[in-house]
């Protein structure tokens, strides 16, 4: 019996050659790909809801909505992993209509049970602006979404909207 062939390696410049142009430029960056998202973390700057919200559509992108426990999770555990655990506003907001919480990237109410306890709570009728990573200080639970007004300067989560045709990103 005939032995197959080797199927020889693909050489790098044959490689460039089917790849992508070398002037498009095909990093990620700044965004970090977390599950099949793409996001970007301000660890530094610290701004009120609107401010963020621009920021993060001067980006092309939203501040971050959570459709599934699954990617809440993901989002609080990778903040763990890297050690950047800290209050980030979503897009969750009720500024449209008290006490009905949406998240303003899609529109789509916020059904899951993340909220910090006792929240959204609404305080001095002033908290329509939602963040993760919530806790009262000294206290031991998880961290949750909380009600916050929206002028208070927090670091903030912008998510890239899921590629439709491509197969890369160009940012
Ligand atoms: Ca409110
Ligand atoms: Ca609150």
């Amino acid at each position: 019996m005939n032995k197959l062939p080797k199927i020889p390696e693909i050489s790098e410049d044959v490689k460039e050659r089917l790849g992508v142009p070398g002037f498009l430029n095909v990093t990620t960056s700044p965004f970090v790909k977390i599950g099949d998202g793409y996001y970007y973390i301000e660890t530094k700057m610290e701004k009120n809801w609107y401010d963020a919200y621009e920021s993060c559509r001067r980006m092309g992108a939203d501040l971050i909505s959570f459709d599934s426990i699954e990617k809440w999770k993901l989002i609080n555990q990778y903040l763990i992993n890297t050690n950047i655990q800290a209050r980030y506003y979503t897009s969750g907001t009720d500024l449209h209509s008290e006490g009905k919480h949406v998240w303003f990237a899609n529109g789509q109410p916020i059904t899951l049970d993340i909220w910090y306890a006792n929240n959204p709570n609404n305080d001095r009728n002033i908290e329509h602006c939602d963040e993760l990573g919530y806790k009262e200080e000294n206290r031991s639970e998880t961290p949750g979404l909380n009600d916050v007004r929206c002028d208070f300067p927090l670091r903030y989560i912008c998510e890239a909207p899921k590629p439709k045709t491509a197969s890369f990103i160009v940012w």
